[in-house]
């Protein structure tokens, strides 16, 4: 039977090994952390766009008249969204694929989750800032939208819905209204 202590050459060794292994593990993450800083200025929590959760509904980016998918000028297209207690507005989205979509989206009471199934995109609505995220969507198709942050008694039933359409389909749509939506 062997006995273990600190001062065992043995041990000594696979601290150290440890000890280099956590030392890479961090000089690789300050290395990606970077790279993703500077090459696509994802840079989290640093633009930081607040808006009064209280008077969403009475004007500005986030009033009703203003949100689903609107197309830009340069045929981009932005996604507005609230998040409250427990559905979110509008309660079913449609994007065109093939276009770079920013969804920026809010909380009109506590916190809530924004993630689109089977994508990356992931988003923490918190009353008084804006959550922005830039996406881009290469195949028609229909995906859940669940709340994934709990936000109460009601959080279980609150998702809404995204739908992925044909970048032409999407263009007649928006050319038959000005936020085109796929609400029933
Ligand atoms: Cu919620």
């Amino acid at each position: 039977m062997t006995h273990l202590s600190t001062s065992d050459n043995g041990a000594d060794r696979v601290e150290h090994r440890w000890a280099t292994v956590s030392v890479v593990i961090l000089v690789l993450l300050v290395v990606v952390a970077t790279f993703a800083a500077l090459y696509h200025g994802a840079i989290p929590q640093s633009r930081v766009e607040t808006v009064d959760p209280r008077t969403l509904h009475l004007g500005g980016e986030f009033i009703e008249s203003n949100l689903g998918s609107a197309v830009e000028p340069d045929g981009a297209v932005t996604v507005r969204a609230i998040g409250q207690q427990y559905s979110f507005t509008p309660s079913c989205i449609v994007v065109p694929t093939d276009t770079p979509v920013t969804f920026r989206a809010t909380s009109a009471d506590v916190v809530h989750g924004f993630l689109i199934d089977g994508t990356n995109i992931n988003l923490m609505l918190v009353p008084g800032y804006v959550s922005s995220l830039g996406a881009r969507f290469d195949t028609p198709g229909e995906r859940l939208m669940p709340c994934h942050e709990f936000c109460s008694v009601g959080h279980e039933g609150m998702w809404g819905r995204i739908k992925i359409v044909e970048k032409a389909a999407f263009a007649r749509m928006a050319a038959e209204r000005r936020r085109p939506s796929c609400v029933e």
